[in-house]
């Protein structure tokens, strides 16, 4: 579970997420895409090159889906409660997915956020994008 440090430090980065969802969230789908090929199989027809509008509309809904829930990171399911149900009935998304994805999340944050990418901030993110996906998977049977 998230620690009160972790909650904080999480939040300390976040503050410098805000503002920029598009621009983090289009370079770690751009980097899942292409790195982890096989997550490409979850969006058929989209344009997924570098730069493509579809990367932008869905890299900003999902680091915006974040920064939601780093608004709400005392409870998270109600936050998430849309996401959840969205994931678990219409997408069914396998979740060794989620760790690819968040991997390159924290990619993407280490790059842009290098002073503010200490081991303890690092340890923090790492735990809340796993206690997200825990959350986004915990419907699935
Ligand atoms: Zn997911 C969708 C979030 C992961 C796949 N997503 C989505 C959305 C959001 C999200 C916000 C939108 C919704 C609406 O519109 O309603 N995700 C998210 C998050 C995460 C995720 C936060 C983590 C962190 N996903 C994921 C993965 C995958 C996915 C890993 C695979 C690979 N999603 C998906 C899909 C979709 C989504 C397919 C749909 C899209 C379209 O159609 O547009």
């Amino acid at each position: 579970p998230l620690s009160a440090g972790d909650k904080a430090n999480v939040k300390a980065v976040w503050d410098h997420v805000k503002g920029h969802e598009e621009a983090f969230g289009a370079d770690a789908l751009h980097r899942c895409f292409k790195i982890d090929c096989q997550t490409q199989t979850y969006f058929p027809g989209k344009d997924l090159n570098e730069g493509s509008a579809f990367l932008h509309s869905h890299g900003k809904k999902v680091m915006s889906a974040l920064t939601n829930a780093v608004a709400h990171i005392d409870d998270l399911e109600a936050a998430l409660s849309k996401l959840i149900d969205k994931h678990a009935h219409d997408l069914m998304v396998d979740p060794a997915n989620f760790v690819l994805l968040n991997h390159h999340i924290l990619a993407v944050l280490a790059m842009h956020l290098p002073q503010l990418f200490t081991p303890a901030n690092h340890r923090s993110l790492d735990k809340f994008l796993h206690t997200v996906m825990r959350c986004l998977i915990s419907k699935y049977r």
